[in-house]
């Protein structure tokens, strides 16, 4: 008898038609007919992790590392349902994925039944696209709908399928679309260019600020900064396109930011933001004139008043814009801009060391040691909290090396999630996860998966015995601080009962052994060590009165890393 499809296989050969390998998930009753047809038809490949969350920030990290669609699926109701805090970070980082929620039986749907819940509700807010397929004739066309929205629009889309339409017979026979991903070009019209190149070629000193909207332009991002002798900050999104190879680079702003990459966006007359959704509005200037490109319209104007906004594609763009430019002959903002960055990255170093005979590990130092063991195409990806500071400081990109984080949404515990997509779409590459201690233990489950799945992840923990991040925010915002120590663990130990390589150090003498024993080892290792839970103190200088009402900026000026920023800061009297 002829193999007759069911609409699960045909779902299971418009995923590999379009390039999927595999998809990330828990099993369950509702979702026996894809999992079935993955087994059958062995066109992909199961990746069983241990919580749906897990699912969602794993391909996650696989559609970010790859620019490709990913997958995750959850069975019926609770389910899928763990699924939504990953998709609402898939969703905030624009990077394409699929998420496949299986319904309870459809004669059911409305009766309150068994697990019963509405993932089209549900998941509207973190997806642009959420279907119900109700009937075999709706597939294949609702999934290839809900691809080409994830792809065109960079972001989750949701079907939501019926265990038993997943096991009704097919009607169609095969995918129906059968182009390869179109790759349009973006830029503004050649009126705009001109007008754009005005602003430019009459501005003295142009500060340039890049976010992730600048990946695969490197070069031509370079060629601007050249020409128009401007320095470029850049968004944490953005440090792994930018930073490297960069000679006009002055770091980061923000909370976490650098004071050069700070004030080479208050000192310039013009601003061009480049593909960046930097969020804190207090750190753009208030008196330049702002210029902002960016590909989708909507963003224009989203952070900070803007003078002329742009729609195009930054690679696109920059080639279409650099022959109308001419060479800026002003050199100081650009000069003055690079050595206070020098400056500054020369007193964060400089707290990135274990003077001798000391037996505290500074986390500072941990990551600086962190990022010289590592391989030169490491994929790194660390904690919302502390390691997230850490890793924007201390880790160095090259072109090759990745960083992800849950930059955008920020939820805690991403780390070791997203270490797991990175190692099943790179088995080669070295995986390296900064843990906060609160983060590891919240999705402490998923470190079966390593051993599940064979993969040779590699997790540091930041163990400083509380959730310092927020212990900070409480402070800096003079609020005492409760609720955030832990009674923690040996987490070593109970990476051996998992069967990884659990390792701990005590001393800062010994960090640099440990990590390259972990990192040499064939399989998924962990290193515990502790570091200090008041690494950043609050400036001694400041009074409450100073304090109040200046929460963010006390922030910024205590993240600093030293706390000397603070009445600089405080003086410009631009936050309010
Ligand atoms: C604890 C914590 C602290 C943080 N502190 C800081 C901080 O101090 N400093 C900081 O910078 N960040 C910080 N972040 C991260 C911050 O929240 C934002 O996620 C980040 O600043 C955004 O970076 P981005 O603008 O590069 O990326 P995105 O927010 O992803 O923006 C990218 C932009 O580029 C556009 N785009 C995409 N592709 C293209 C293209 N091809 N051409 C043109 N445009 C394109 C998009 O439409 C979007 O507008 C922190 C995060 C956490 C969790
Ligand atoms: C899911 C979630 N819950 C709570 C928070 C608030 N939060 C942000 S950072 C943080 C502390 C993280 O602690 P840990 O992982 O130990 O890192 P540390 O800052 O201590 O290095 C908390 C609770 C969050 N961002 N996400
Ligand atoms: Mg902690």
């Amino acid at each position: 008898m002829m193999f007759r499809k069911n609409v699960a296989d045909l779902l299971v050969d418009v995923l590999a038609q379009a390039g999927v390998h595999r998809i990330y998930g828990v099993s369950g009753d509702s979702l026996n007919a894809l999992t079935e047809s993955i087994r059958v038809t062995k066109q992909l490949e199961w990746i069983h992790v241990r919580h749906e969350e897990t699912a969602a920030f794993a391909a996650g990290a696989e559609a970010h590392l790859t620019g490709g669609l990913a997958v995750c699926a959850g069975s019926c109701g609770p389910g899928n349902l763990h699924l939504i805090n990953g998709l609402y970070e898939c969703q905030r980082s624009r990077v394409p994925v699929l998420a496949i929620a299986a319904q309870v039986p459809s004669a059911e749907i409305g009766s309150g039944y068994f697990q019963e819940t509405h993932p089209e509700h549900l998941f509207a807010q973190c997806s642009h696209y959420c279907e119900l397929v109700s009937q075999p004739e709706q597939m294949p066309r609702v999934l290839e709908i809900a691809i080409q929205t994830a792809r065109a629009r960079r972001g989750v889309s949701v079907i939501a399928l019926p265990g038993d339409v997943a096991f009704r017979a097919a009607t169609e026979s095969g995918p129906r679309l059968h182009f390869p991903d179109p790759t349009p070009q973006v830029r503004p019209s050649d009126e705009e260019l001109e007008i754009l190149a005005e602003v430019l070629n009459t501005a003295e000193r142009v500060t340039i600020f890049g976010g992730a909207g600048c990946a695969g332009a490197h070069a031509e991002l370079i060629e601007l900064a050249d020409r128009l002798r401007a320095p470029i900050v850049h968004a944490l999104r953005g440090k792994e396109f930018i930073e490297y190879d960069n000679p006009f680079d002055v770091g980061l702003t923000g909370l976490l930011g650098f004071s050069s990459g700070y004030h080479a966006m208050m000192n310039c007359d013009v601003l061009l933001m480049i593909g960046t959704d930097f969020p804190y509005r207090q750190f753009f200037p208030p008196s330049a004139k702002i210029v902002q490109i960016d590909l989708r319209g909507e963003q224009l104007g989203r952070r900070t008043k803007v003078d002329f906004g742009f729609v195009g594609d930054t690679k696109s763009t920059l080639q279409a814009l650099l022959p109308r430019l001419h060479a800026n002959h002003a050199y100081h903002h650009l000069n003055n801009s690079v050595e206070h960055y020098r400056k500054t990255r020369k007193s964060l170093d400089d707290l990135a060391v274990a003077p001798s005979g000391s037996t505290v590990i500074h986390p500072q130092y941990l990551t600086r040691m962190i990022n010289e063991v590592a391989a030169d195409d490491a994929i790194f990806t660390c904690d919302v909290g502390t390691p997230t500071v850490w890793a924007a400081r201390y880790l160095t990109m090259n072109g090759k090396r990745r960083l992800l984080g849950s930059f955008t949404h920020g939820s805690m515990a991403n780390a070791v999630l997203q270490a797991i997509g990175g190692q099943v779409t790179h088995p080669d590459r070295q995986v390296i996860a900064l843990s906060g201690d609160g983060g590891l233990a919240m999705m402490m489950g998923d470190l079966l998966t390593l051993r599940q799945h064979e993969l040779p992840v590699k997790i540091i923990v930041f163990k400083n015995d509380s959730l310092a991040f927020v212990e900070l925010e409480m402070k800096a915002a003079g609020v005492l601080d409760h609720g955030t120590r832990l009674r923690n663990p040996d987490f070593a130990r109970i990476a051996e009962g998992a069967g990884m390589l659990g390792l701990s150090v005590e001393r800062p003498d010994q960090v640099k052994a440990a990590l390259e024993e972990a990192f040499s080892y064939r399989g998924p290792a962990l290193v515990q060590v502790p570091v200090p839970r008041q690494e950043l103190s609050m400036p001694p200088t400041i009074t409450y009165e100073q304090a109040k009402g200046f929460g963010l900026f006390m922030l910024k000026a205590v993240l600093n890393g030293r706390g000397d920023e603070i009445e600089d800061l405080a003086s410009t009297n631009l936050f309010r």
